[in-house]
């Protein structure tokens, strides 16, 4: 009777699966520092992922601002232990996009990836002042990025965007922001071009930023 009791207890209590998520680390690099010319890297992450098989991504940027310069599989990379093979990535500074996958080789039995970690390194030439977001396509096989299994079945994911700005403000920003200061998406005074860190409001955190970048 007790033992009845403790699981029909425990059973409603057993904890959801973390989520899988794709994101970009660093999440944010905002640094008026880093001068055009200078080349910034970030990592391509998966988080919670279970039974790993193939993966790939598609990431937008203003070309403008960014030009992508190499891909490649860090030695840590999440199929770094299995027998792996990855095509070349597809560069386009025109368009303003990269794509890249690797897929683990097929063998019997098949060991697959479960877990957290880098799935790729992206480096980046600095082309000028601003900021662009590093935009995932949308979550499909369809939209080119996406996580497979051994099945070839799509892994429920969601993805994060990451943002680069080494954008310094002057007199004119200063007017806008204050102007735009506490709105959100929506607002009549919504003014994305205040919204320094790329979150969805014009708050502090923008002052923040804005008060060390402005120059
Ligand atoms: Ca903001």
């Amino acid at each position: 009777m007790v033992v009845i009791l403790i699981i029909s207890f425990a059973m409603p209590f057993s904890l959801a699966s973390p989520e899988t998520k794709i994101y970009v680390e660093p999440p944010r690099i905002i640094n008026p520092g880093i001068s055009p010319g200078q080349t910034i890297t970030v990592d391509i992450m998966v988080a919670n992922v279970t039974d790993l098989y193939l993966w790939q991504v598609k990431i937008y940027y203003n070309a403008t601002i960014l030009n992508v310069t190499a891909v490649e599989l860090p030695p840590n990379h999440v199929f770094a232990d299995f027998d792996y093979a990855a095509p070349d990535p597809i560069i386009n500074n025109t368009g303003g996009y990269v794509v890249f996958g690797a897929t683990i080789v097929w063998s019997e039995p098949l060991f697959t990836f479960t877990g957290s970690g880098v799935l790729c390194r992206i480096s980046c030439r600095v082309m000028n002042r601003g900021y662009t977001p590093l935009h995932f396509s949308p979550y499909s096989f369809q939209g080119k990025t996406f996580l497979q299994d051994r099945n070839s079945a799509l892994i429920p994911a969601s993805t994060k965007d990451g943002f680069f700005s080494n954008k310094l403000f002057g007199y004119a920003n200063l007017f806008d922001f204050s102007k735009a200061y506490g709105s959100k998406p929506g607002d009549a005074n919504w003014n994305p071009s205040c919204n320094f860190n790329w979150d969805d409001k014009v708050d502090v955190s923008d002052l923040f930023l804005l008060g060390k970048n402005y120059g």
